[in-house]
């Protein structure tokens, strides 16, 4: 990356600044998003760890009673109805008077929280910054875990496909057709006046995520008693939840607490986990039929990330066998390039994304595939470069697709271009 490159990304992180966090992208995302900010707060450390750390102790400021880190807190200087659905529709305002979401997403937010302080320790330290944060972050695990073993099995359960953060990946499919929609004419979709509707998630599911949300919402966002139409365990999301419980432990130690719980809750995540490994890729589970989602998506590789993780070697072939064609094709797909769903150009259906390659890439080095890392480091950089920070491209061409000046995408540029 050129000295202008690292300018580019500064330029597209200073324009989605608002004053105390960043936007994903002004017009297509202009509030502010749960894992958008903790990948962002993870590159913004290299320009001002000061200013990451005000990104994440904002988000934390949306934090709820019980815990739940919304995954959308609304700016109250954009307009109500600039993003749909907005804050009238969720209804959700913090005991701080902070309009939010009612649903959460990856919980990226401690891995974030230690890097930004390794940014500069010192002047972390001076700021009280881990001391404030860990309370809120052992608070956001805690209802993970309390909240959302919905399956008993030790897993962390979503409740829509916007938990997941990879909205209509094809592993949803199956849940999401036992869905009713919303009808389409009781609500107004905003996405598809800032991107090609060829880009975007069709109407159909749009009312079935509608549709969801406001089942939660009129139950009081209440786990116990929603009957949740739309249950599974991620793998994606519980793999970022034991990279999270590792930061935990090294936060604790770092403020000379006992990181010994947070590491037993990693062990017990990580042995879990394992129960969703088949045909050498991790797959979601479906709490309504109790099986597996034989879909083979991104979320299956991301477990590369857990420390010690047993299966790493067959997910690793799986990745450069013909399913993600690792390094023949542009960063790493969002869905196998031979699935019956495959589009290389809609979202989560197959084009490749910037967060979930800088995710592998960490994964890559944490397993000593140091040429893989590289790969993928020089394909991120390029691309990031190229496409004007694109939010994510066709895996074959490189094109990009989405919204342009994406944060996340400038952000981890950023931080692997260190
Ligand atoms: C939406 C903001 C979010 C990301 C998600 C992505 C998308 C929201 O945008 O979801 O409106 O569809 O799927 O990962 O956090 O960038």
């Amino acid at each position: 990356m050129t000295a202008s490159i690292r300018q580019q990304a500064a330029r597209v992180l200073l324009g989605n600044w608002t004053g105390h966090s960043t936007v994903p992208s002004h017009s297509l995302y202009p509030h502010q998003w749960s894992w958008d900010s903790a990948f962002i707060a993870i590159g913004l450390r290299h320009l001002s760890p000061r200013r990451a750390q005000v990104e994440l102790e904002s988000l934390l400021g949306s934090q709820w009673a019980d815990g739940r880190i919304p995954h959308i807190s609304f700016s109250p200087a954009v307009a109500r109805d600039a993003y749909f659905p907005g804050p009238d529709f969720w209804q959700a305002v913090t005991q701080g008077g902070v309009e939010t979401s009612g649903i959460i997403q990856p919980p990226v937010h401690a891995l974030a929280a230690w890097l930004t302080h390794l940014a500069d320790s010192d002047e972390s330290v001076r700021r009280n910054f881990l001391a404030r944060v860990y309370p809120k972050l052992v608070a956001w695990h805690a209802y993970l875990r309390d909240r959302r073993d919905l399956g008993g099995r030790g897993l962390v359960a979503i409740v829509h496909p916007w938990e997941s953060g990879m909205d209509n990946s094809p592993a949803w499919d199956a849940a999401l057709a036992r869905v009713e929609p919303a009808p389409l004419e009781s609500f107004t979709r905003r996405d598809t006046d800032h991107a090609s509707d060829s880009d975007r998630p069709t109407d159909l599911d749009y009312g079935r995520y509608v549709q969801l949300a406001a089942t939660y919402r009129d139950h009081g966002y209440d786990d116990g008693r929603t009957p949740f139409a739309f249950a599974l365990e991620d793998p994606c999301f519980n793999a970022l939840l034991i990279a999270s419980e590792h930061a935990l432990a090294e936060i604790a130690s770092a403020l000379s607490l006992d990181p010994v719980p947070h590491l037993k809750a990693a062990a017990a995540l990580t042995s879990s986990l394992s129960t969703l490994f088949a045909d050498g890729i991790f797959e979601a589970r479906d709490l309504e039929s109790e099986r597996l989602v034989a879909a083979g998506t991104i979320s299956g590789l991301v477990p590369l990330i857990v420390p010690g993780l047993v299966e790493a070697e067959e997910l690793l072939a799986t990745a450069c066998g013909p399913r993600f064609r690792f390094g023949e094709v542009r960063m790493v797909p969002s869905y196998d390039l031979t699935g019956p769903a495959f589009e290389p150009g809609r979202y989560w259906r197959g084009p490749s994304w910037f967060n979930t390659a800088w995710l592998i890439h960490r994964g890559l080095v944490g397993l000593g595939r140091t040429d893989l890392a590289a790969t993928l480091r020089t394909d991120v950089l390029e691309l990031a470069a190229t496409t004007g920070f694109a939010e994510y491209v066709d895996p074959h061409t490189g094109e990009p697709r989405g919204a342009r000046d994406f944060s996340w995408t400038a952000a981890l540029a950023l931080d692997l271009e260190q």
